[in-house]
């Protein structure tokens, strides 16, 4: 085969969205912008990020998550082992590193994310770091690799979907063996009936479908690990690998849409703007501007529901007839604030530049 003619060989791309792209935006779907309004996404519209298929599992009492490698004691888990552990509840703000992939240009050919690739929700389960001790990790131990179920091919490279963490960060406290999200069992399409959640990484780090951990006496050289998740400027950059989230924010598209095209028309006079922004490894919100045609305004932020969840915020705009552009920018409280532009990521990984909406005011009749 000529290298185009490679299953999944891709590369940069600007205008229509092809085929290919189009098939993965409708696997995967986005959160529509206007569920930003709830501080806890309802499971059915939390993004979904589904490299291959969504593997068929029947019942969760068959399954086992062994636990290998350079371990004092191998094991071989049931979920009611697991639920036998210490549990606990984190709500976590979850987005894919390739959120924002498809408004930059050109962009690489992948899931074509506009904004939605980010949610909001409660998952319960077991700190990781109880099985990792009862399992016994040994000192030599270099990473810790996290294995799903999900099995297929990537530029030609077959694997399964895998991940690793160094020994640190597998045993912080709050990584977790999940089980349940928003109160109910894991959904098939999110993971059932276990996966790995890391609070205040990008999502690709949370390993849905979790059936096997192998602690390792190298690297974990799978390709999910070594081959993407990479901040690169170009093919041959060795870069540096995707891991905490970035600073971002969203905004609640005001008014009314159009159906095709998305475009907003809002009524002039006080409009209320809301909102949400996040940062990574569980630093706060210090601050959420909103520029409007350029004139930046601070909004008001709500409390924020634990380390790792989103902060909520609003504002008040005056709308005049006529047609205007909305911002709206983050900062954290490490001071990182959001880019007006994206620098250049050959794989599109990362946007967080500010998100930008065009609305139509028109006068009240
Ligand atoms: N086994 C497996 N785990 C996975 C993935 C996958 O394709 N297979 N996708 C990852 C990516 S890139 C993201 S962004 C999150 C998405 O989680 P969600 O679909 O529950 O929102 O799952 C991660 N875990
Ligand atoms: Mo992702």
């Amino acid at each position: 085969m000529a290298p185009d003619e490679v299953p999944g060989k891709r590369g940069h791309t600007t205008g229509d969205f092809a085929l290919s792209e189009t098939q993965l935006a409708n696997r995967n779907s986005g959160q529509p912008l206007e569920m930003l309004r709830h501080a806890l996404t309802p499971v059915g519209l939390h993004y979904l990020l589904i490299h291959f298929d969504i593997p068929y599992v029947e019942s969760a009492e068959a399954w086992r998550l062994d636990v290998s490698g350079l371990v004092e004691r191998p094991l071989n888990l049931t979920i009611a082992d697991l639920k036998a552990l210490p549990q606990r509840t984190l709500r976590v703000t979850l987005e894919c590193a390739g959120n924002g992939r498809a408004v930059s240009t050109p962009r690489w050919q992948s899931m074509p994310w506009e904004h939605g690739a980010v949610g909001t929700a409660e998952w319960t389960g077991t700190p990781l770091r109880y099985v990792l001790e009862k399992a016994g990790v040994s000192s030599k131990a270099v990473e810790i690799a996290f294995l799903g179920a999900d099995r297929g091919f990537d530029s030609n490279v077959e694997h399964d979907y895998g991940r690793s963490l160094v020994p640190a960060q597998a045993m912080h406290e709050d990584v977790l063996l999940v089980w349940a999200m928003n109160g109910m069992p894991l959904a098939p399409q999110h993971g059932f009936p276990l996966r790995l959640v890391v609070p205040g990484w990008y999502g690709m780090a949370s390993v849905k479908w979790l059936n096997r951990i192998e602690v390792l006496d190298c690297k974990f050289d799978g390709y999910q690990q070594v081959r993407t998740y990479i901040f690169r400027k170009d093919a041959d950059d060795p870069g540096i690998p995707v891991t905490r989230m970035r600073v971002k924010s969203l905004m609640v598209p005001p008014g009314i849409p159009h159906w095709f095209g998305r475009a907003r028309v809002v009524d002039a006079g006080p409009v209320t703007l809301t909102g949400r922004a996040w940062s990574g490894g569980g630093v706060g919100i210090s601050k959420v501007e909103v520029g409007i045609d350029g004139q930046w305004q601070a909004a008001t932020l709500d409390e924020r529901a634990g380390p790792y969840a989103w902060t909520g915020w609003r504002t008040t705009w005056n709308a005049t007839p006529g047609e205007h552009e909305l911002m709206c920018r983050a900062t954290d409280q490490d001071g990182n604030t959001q880019p007006l532009e994206q620098a250049w990521d050959y794989a599109g990984f990362g946007n967080n530049a500010v998100h930008r909406m065009a609305v139509t005011v028109r006068a009240r009749s």
